[in-house]
C-alpha cells in the first residue's frame, strides 16, 4: 500500500463512530450504539492521529497514519504504509514479550489504522518523569521486553528462513528509516535545514560539536552499524515517549519504526532518554535539590534495564538458542559450555558498546536537530534549559567516542553524575 490509495480518508472525530461502527472488534468494545460513542483527538506526537473512543460500556484506542509528517506538514509526504509495519511489529512483540504491548482490536490496512486496547489509566513516561513520578520495576519491565524481543527476533531463536522472511518484510520501512537515518545521524553534525537549538546559549558548544571530526567519523561507523547490521526485529523508536505507565504498570508502544538492526538500538535510545531526563530534573523541580533522590532513582531504572536485560538475554541464550548462530553444537554439545558463556559475554559486551554510541547520538539529535524532547523543551526559561542540554551534549560526546572504554554501568554513571557537577557554558 502506498499513499495513492483511493479509499483511504483522514478520521475525524466527527466521521469516526459511522465509519468504525460496523467493525465488530470496535463494537465488542464500545457496544453498538455508536450514537454512545465519545471521540476525542489526542494524538501528539510527530507522525499520527490518534483518537481515544469511549462509550458507557468500554473505550478503545483509534490510531491512523497520515500520508505526511505531523509535525512539519503536508511539504513532507510520509507512507501511509508504516502502519502496516507498526501492526506487524507489535504481533510479534506480543508473542516475544506477552502483555508488554496493547492488544490489538483490529487493523485496516487500506486505511492505516490500527484499533487497539485503551491503556487506561497510563500516561506517557516521559510526562511522568517530568512530574517525578516514579513507577514500580520500571527498569525491570524494560529490560525484559529489549531482551525478549531482540534476543527472540534474532539468528540466536529464530528459524534462519522465518527471519529472512522478517527481514525482507521489514525492510520495505524504507522511509521510516530514512527518518532515522538523516535525523538522527546526520543532521545533528552539520546545520541541516530543520535542526534548531537553544540559542545563543548554545551556540559555542554546537558549533565545538560540529567541527569535532573525530566525533562525526565515530557517529558515521555507528550509523554504519545501523545500517548494515540487521541482526534482530528493533522497536526502532524505544523512547520514554513510547513506553505508557502507571504506578506498577509498563506498555511499550508505537513501533512503527521498526525494523531489523542492531540490537544496541533499542537499548541505547532508552537509556538515552532516561538520562536526558536525569539532566532535565533540576529544572523540573520546585527548589534547589528536590529532585536529587528522582535523579538517582532514575540511575536506579537505566542500572536495572541493563542488569535485567543482560540476565534474560542470558537465559535465552542458555534456554532458546536454537537459530543458526552459536550452535550448541560447538559448545554444549562438545561438552564445552565455558566456551558458550565467553560467546555470550562477548555478544553482551558488543550489544553495550554499540548501545553507548547510540545513547550519545540520541542526546545529540533531541538538543541539535528537528525532532525535541519535552524534558528539555518544557523548561521554559532557555537560561535554565541550555546548561541541562550542554550537560547531555558534553555526555553524548563523551559516549560516542569512548564507547569502547566505558565497561560497564558504573562508569557510566561516574560520568554522568561528573558531568552533573559541571558547567558546560
Ligand atoms: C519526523 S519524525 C521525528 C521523530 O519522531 C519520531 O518519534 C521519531 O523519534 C522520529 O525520529
Ligand atoms: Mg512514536
Amino acid at each position: 500500500m502506498d499513499n495513492r490509495s483511493d479509499t483511504y480518508a483522514p478520521l475525524t472525530v466527527e466521521t469516526l463512530p459511522q465509519r468504525l461502527g460496523s467493525i465488530d472488534g470496535a463494537r465488542s468494545k464500545l457496544g453498538a450504539t455508536t450514537e454512545n460513542w465519545k471521540t476525542r483527538e489526542v494524538g501528539d506526537g510527530n507522525l499520527n492521529l490518534v483518537f481515544i473512543v469511549e462509550s458507557p460500556v468500554g473505550s478503545i484506542v483509534v490510531k491512523q497514519a497520515l500520508p505526511y509528517v505531523r509535525l512539519v506538514g503536508d511539504s513532507w509526504p510520509l507512507p501511509l504504509k508504516r502502519a502496516f509495519f507498526e501492526y506487524h511489529a507489535l504481533t510479534r512483540q506480543a508473542a516475544r514479550d506477552p502483555g508488554r504491548v496493547p492488544e490489538i482490536v483490529h487493523f485496516d490496512e487500506e486505511q492505516a489504522l490500527i484499533v487497539m486496547e485503551h491503556l487506561t489509566p497510563h500516561v506517557i513516561l516521559r510526562n511522568r518523569l517530568i512530574n517525578g513520578q516514579k513507577t514500580d520495576n520500571l527498569g525491570q519491565h524494560l529490560g525484559r521486553f529489549c531482551a525478549r524481543t531482540l534476543f527472540r527476533g534474532s539468528d540466536l531463536h529464530l528459524k534462519a528462513a522465518d527471519r529472512k522472511r522478517d527481514l525482507a518484510l521489514f525492510a520495505d520501512n524504507v522511509e521510516l528509516c530514512d527518518i532515522t537515518e538523516n535525523l538522527v545521524f546526520t543532521d545533528p553534525y552539520f546545520e541541516a535545514e530543520m535542526n534548531r537549538h537553544t540559542t545563543p546559549q548554545l551556540d559555542l558548544l554546537v558549533a565545538r560539536l560540529r567541527a569535532d571530526m573525530s566525533l562525526k567519523v565515530e557517529v558515521q561507523h555507528m550509523k554504519r552499524i545501523f545500517c548494515s547490521n540487521a541482526e534482530t526485529l528493533l522497536h526502532g523508536d524505544l523512547h520514554t515517549g513510547s513506553v505508557m505507565v502507571t504506578d506498577t504498570d509498563v506498555k511499550v508502544i508505537d513501533p512503527e519504526f521498526a525494523f531489523y538492526g542492531p540490537m544496541g538500538f533499542d537499548v541505547g535510545m532508552l537509556i538515552s532518554n532516561f538520562l536526558m531526563s536525569y539532566y532535565s530534573q533540576p529544572a523540573h523541580g520546585d527548589s534547589p535539590g528536590s529532585r536529587d533522590a528522582f535523579q538517582e532513582w532514575i540511575l536506579s531504572q537505566i542500572a536495572d534495564v541493563w542488569s535485567t536485560f543482560a540476565e534474560e538475554f542470558a537465559t535465552l541464550w542458555r534456554t532458546e538458542r536454537n537459530g543458526i548462530l552459536y550452535s550448541a553444537d560447538l559448545y554444549e554439545r562438545q561438552n564445552d559450555p565455558i566456551a558458550s558463556e565467553n560467546a555470550l559475554n562477548q555478544v553482551l559486551h558488543q550489544i553495550w558498546t554499540d548501545a553507548m554510541g547510540i545513547c550519545g547520538i540520541e542526546m545529540h539529535r533531541r538538543i541539535l536537530g528537528l525532532a525535541h524532547n519535552a524534558d528539555f523543551e518544557d523548561i521554559e526559561d532557555p537560561d535554565v534549559r541550555a546548561p541541562c542540554e550542554a550537560r547531555a551534549l558534553v555526555l553524548g560526546r563523551q559516549l560516542v567516542l569512548n564507547r569502547h572504554k566505558i565497561v560497564g554501568i558504573g562508569q557510566l554513571f561516574d560520568l554522568t553524575r561528573h558531568i552533573h557537577q559541571e558547567d558546560m557554558l
